[in-house]
């Protein structure tokens, strides 16, 4: 049965392709930066997303149609595996990734929701065999549910806590299963709304010992991928732990996490969180902690997580260039974590949805790639801080030298008068310059 008969196989037919279906510059297998532009991004399907979310709003309800031909829960379930394999082979996708709750209804106690996902990821894993589409990660839905309204990890009802923990256990023992190359933590009401009702200590106390636990019983039944966690600051609540990188940062190394987990940085939370994306990505990288991406962005005008495909190449190329930087991708990839707007409401605005998105990270992948092959920002860079290559700045990078004679040789100076300049525009119009110089 074929679910999306509005469109077939999108296929790369480059910039003067006559249909909106085909991608203009992601072209899977041309090699960019010594890698297929299909092993450098590493698309993903974000399941949540594209086979459940019906464009519901505070304001109304769902303008999209994802019943999938069927009105029994479980039917629909199976009907949107059958889907999102067929989408992502029309879309030449490989990855995707999934909550527990998205790819089989919740039951009405615990060990019925477990049955039900053994049921679902028999169907899944055969339709992963057949069609050698892959899991990127899995994670367990602690947010949804009412169970979860005060916190899931950090709940401040130790039931809770509990269910919790055998939710992501359950989740995890299916994201093996299914070969997964990662499982994420995203904190969705591990926070607070006031400090008031909050033992703040307690609770970070024990959603690092939940971690620990998950961590140790993956690893005991053979999970070899990476763990992930998911920083943004708020939404759901008005406070949320994992508030960005560098929180995240301090509280892996205070619990002795630090070897556990990378993070998976999302543009929208970077942004929520004041941050550009690249400097989530920088923070990330500069500390050994990049592992994979969530891909959209938000709206400069909205204060919420608005999950826009992106389509922003300025921002997509600083990506790039961060994901390069770093080596590319080991477990990671990039997951669009995004959705048509609830305006967007037909089958085709899914594909030509992932052909913005994919289309616009092709274009951040040979843009990143130039900037680094036309060297002229790196140099800059390496040039500005060259006075720690030699005399004093190389003592003070070696460790080998002391405040006393640091004072000592400022005494001899008596000022400092030249500074070299930033060159801020002149650098940014060298993107500019990658970006169009040659095209328009
Ligand atoms: C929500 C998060 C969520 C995670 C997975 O804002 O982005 O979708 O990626 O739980
Ligand atoms: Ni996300
Ligand atoms: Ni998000």
């Amino acid at each position: 049965m074929e679910f999306f008969k509005e469109f077939g196989k999108i296929r790369y037919e480059g910039r003067n392709a006559k249909t909106p279906f085909a991608f203009r510059f992601y072209n899977p297998d041309e090699k960019i930066a010594g890698k297929t532009m299909r092993e450098q991004l590493r698309f993903a399907m974000a399941y949540w997303h594209t086979m459940c979310a019906e464009g519901t709003d505070m304001f109304g309800v769902g303008t999209i149609d994802k019943s999938f031909d069927s009105a029994n829960p479980m039917e629909i379930a199976k009907n949107k595996a059958y889907a999102a394999f067929e989408l992502m082979e029309k879309l030449d996708i490989d990855y995707f990734c999934f909550h527990d709750r998205d790819i089989a209804p919740e039951g009405r106690t615990l060990a019925e929701s477990n049955e039900r996902l053994d049921e679902i990821t028999e169907l899944i894993g055969a339709l992963m065999r057949k069609s050698g589409k892959k899991l990127l990660w899995g994670t367990a839905n602690c947010f949804g549910n009412k169970r979860y309204m005060h916190g899931a990890g950090t709940a401040p009802n130790a039931d809770v806590f509990a269910f919790a923990a055998a939710q992501i256990k359950k989740t995890i023992e299916i994201t093996v299963k299914l070969g997964g190359e990662g499982y994420v933590f995203w904190g969705g009401r591990e926070g607070y709304e006031t400090l008031l009702n909050t033992d703040m200590a307690l609770e970070q106390d024990n959603m690092a010992r939940l971690m620990r636990m998950a961590v140790d019983y993956a690893r005991s039944i053979g999970f070899k991928g990476d763990f992930y966690i998911e920083p943004k600051p708020k939404e759901p609540t008005k406070h949320q732990y994992d508030f960005d990188t560098a929180t995240v940062l301090a509280f892996l190394r205070k619990y002795g996490l630090q070897n556990d987990f990378k993070m998976n940085i999302e543009a929208n939370h970077a942004t929520l969180a004041g941050h550009t994306f690249q400097h989530e990505l920088r923070v990330a990288r500069e500390n050994g902690v990049f592992g994979s991406i969530d891909a959209n962005q938000g709206d400069m005008l909205l204060g919420w997580d608005t999950d826009q495909y992106p389509t922003n190449v300025y921002e997509t190329a600083l990506c790039m260039y961060e994901v390069l930087k770093a080596g590319g991708f080991t477990h990671g990839g990039l997951n669009f974590d995004a959705k048509t707007r609830r305006g967007s409401n037909t089958p085709e605005d899914i594909a030509l949805s992932f052909i913005a998105g994919m289309d616009a990270f092709a274009l951040g992948l040979r843009i990143a790639d130039k900037m680094i092959s036309d060297g002229r920002i790196d140099d800059f860079v390496q040039e500005r801080y060259s006075s720690y290559n030699s005399g004093i700045g190389k003592r003070i990078v070696d460790g080998d030298i002391s405040i006393h004679e640091l004072e000592k040789y400022a005494l001899f100076l008596g000022d400092v008068t030249t500074n070299k300049s930033g060159r801020q525009e002149y650098l940014e119009n060298i993107i500019n310059e990658i970006m169009f110089g040659g095209k328009l």
